[in-house]
């Protein structure tokens, strides 16, 4: 090992900030918005930046633990330390926290990595397949006022006039609501604008196979999460028996974890977070041995400038499923909802025409502003 490349300090850091309006997925209201970053530097001073999805308090312990099988290892050895990290707690942390926090360590080794080489991330990794990614709006959530569907189509509007061309809806608020909710917003949107929704599984099969139906002329790109994550035969009856193409994996983690997912086919497209499911390189192998049985992988991207980032990366080497002239390639998950530590720590992506480029400074290509870290200290 080339010493100056040997890891000298691991520092989380847990950010948060308080939302002005509170807003509210199916699961829960966020009244806050944090962010775990991790930082690493080695022995020649590279600082490499990494993120776990996932609440910032609980994973930066995970980081703090990691940090003695980390300091003095090279920082070059990524599938060395992510195998060490896995074994350490493989007895106790086969996903969650545990993995969300080696996501973090992950994604802040590639950006090592890539600063020594003098590459960005996705050339280190064989790429880049393609140069600019198609962007969704995230965002449409529940918001402690009377008229939903007023709110919903002004921010429909807004993303519209930013140049997107496709938006998430989130659903989850009961099915007859939902069933509504959906045809309303295809009515606002008109036919040319691409729409998957999410109801992040608020429903069990049953109700998944009837909204499926129920809104099965309203061309919806995809349906989220129809189901809770642990229920895998849900997803293949839901896959079955409505027209909706299925999407999930955003709250499933490493290879294992999609094992059965992947062999069931139960669902057509894979949503691994790179900050939750193991990191740049478990979710590549994700993506990989989702090609093997016929799906499509679409990363789940959520947090600040660095996940999203690192899911850029990720963007530039998932291999076309199936391969064409014309592939479907994956969309880039772009969420505009309030997070003021986002905003502050790094500037804006561009959105041109709907797109956004990826990165192509050396790393990850970008890091958070120090003045803003240390504003938004937990
Ligand atoms: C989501 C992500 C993170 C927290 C809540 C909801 C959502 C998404 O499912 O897909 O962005
Ligand atoms: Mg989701």
């Amino acid at each position: 090992m080339r010493r100056g490349t040997a890891i000298r300090r691991v520092t989380p850091h847990v950010l948060m900030a308080a939302l002005d309006e509170p807003f509210a997925y199916s699961q829960a209201w966020y009244r806050t918005r944090g962010a775990m970053l991790v930082e690493i530097e080695t022995e020649d001073g590279i600082v490499g930046w990494g993120e776990a999805f996932g609440p910032a308090a609980l994973t930066a312990p995970i980081v703090t633990w990691f940090s003695p099988l980390l300091v003095g290892a090279d920082a070059l050895a990524g599938e060395v330390i992510w195998q060490r990290l896995y074994n350490a707690l493989r007895d106790h942390g086969q996903r969650g926290l545990a993995i969300e926090g080696l996501s973090a360590v992950d994604i802040a080794l590639w950006d090592i990595r890539g600063q020594v080489a003098g590459l960005p991330i996705h050339r280190l990794m064989g790429g880049p397949l393609r140069t600019s990614v198609r962007a969704y709006a995230t965002g449409f959530y529940r918001r402690e006022r009377e008229d939903h569907e007023t709110y919903l189509r002004e921010e429909a509007d807004l993303r519209l006039g930013e140049g997107f061309g496709a938006i998430k809806l989130k659903t989850g608020w009961g099915l007859a609501e939902d069933i509504a909710l959906t045809r309303a917003m295809r009515r606002h949107l008109g036919p040319g604008i691409l729409m998957p929704v999410d109801c992040n599984h608020a429903y069990d099969a049953a109700a998944a196979i009837r909204y499926g139906n129920a809104v099965a002329d309203q061309d919806i790109l995809w349906f989220e999460e129809p189901v809770p994550p642990e229920d895998i035969d849900g997803y293949c009856e839901v896959k079955l028996r409505q027209p909706i193409a299925v999407a999930g994996g955003e709250a499933s983690f490493t290879r294992w974890g999609f094992r059965e997912m992947i062999t069931r086919r139960a669902a057509d497209i894979l949503q691994p977070d790179v900050a939750a499911c193991g990191g740049l390189s478990e979710a590549k192998k994700i993506a990989d041995m989702a090609t093997a049985f016929g799906l499509r992988t679409n990363p789940h991207v959520w947090g600040t400038g660095i996940a999203l980032a690192a899911s850029l990366h990720l963007i530039a080497v998932i291999p076309d499923n199936p391969p064409g002239l014309f592939p479907q390639a994956p969309m880039l998950e772009l969420d505009r909802s309030p997070h003021p530590v986002r905003d502050a720590l790094t500037p804006p992506v561009a959105l041109v025409d709907g797109a956004v480029t990826i990165p192509e400074a050396p790393g990850l290509g970008v890091a958070p502003d120090r003045a803003a870290l240390a504003r938004y200290v937990a």
